[in-house]
């Protein structure tokens, strides 16, 4: 049966300035791109620190807030949105456990970090948030829906 695109989810994943500064855009943007993902947003920018505080404010009575938020907005980050059946929590098993030493292998960050708080890679803990941090990096406009030609064959 036929889904239809009003129907699918999406999430927000960014890949962090250690992703981007270690060249794994590719590699991380295609691991998305082979499940079936569709990429609907993308762009790269240096966040202020200010917007990374935006970002984490879940975050803020963590005693790792602070230099996490440097951390941000220290260098280039990929922001993107994909779009799919699933993609929210699917994303999250895409990209691994929070610490690295404790993703399985096969994930993101278990192939590709060593320390939690150089994980390279950001997505959407659940419908809400994903809402919210869409909103936050993306204009309505700079959301794109289109049909991809796999579409018929992934769902
Ligand atoms: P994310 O939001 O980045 O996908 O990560 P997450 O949900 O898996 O983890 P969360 O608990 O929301 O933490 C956000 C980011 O904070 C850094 N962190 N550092 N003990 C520490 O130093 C520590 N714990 C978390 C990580 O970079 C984590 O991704």
């Amino acid at each position: 049966q036929q889904l239809q695109a009003a129907e699918l989810e999406r999430t927000f994943i960014a890949i962090k300035p250690d992703g981007v500064q270690r060249g794994l855009i590719a590699e991380i943007i295609s691991r998305f791109e082979k499940k079936g993902f569709k990429l609907v947003a993308i762009k790269i920018m240096i966040p202020s620190k200010d917007f990374a505080q935006k970002h984490y404010h879940d975050l803020k009575e963590r005693p790792f807030f602070n230099g996490l938020c440097d951390f941000l907005s220290s260098g280039p980050v990929v922001a993107m949105v994909w779009e799919g059946e699933g993609v929210i929590k699917y994303g999250r098993k895409l990209i691994g456990a929070t610490d690295p030493q404790k993703s399985e292998p096969g994930t993101i960050r278990g192939d590709l970090a060593v320390g939690v708080g150089r994980n390279i890679i950001h997505g959407s803990d659940g419908s809400e948030t994903a809402k919210d941090e869409i909103a936050l990096w993306f204009t309505p406009r700079e959301l794109v829906s289109y049909t991809s030609n796999a579409e018929k064959w992934i769902y």
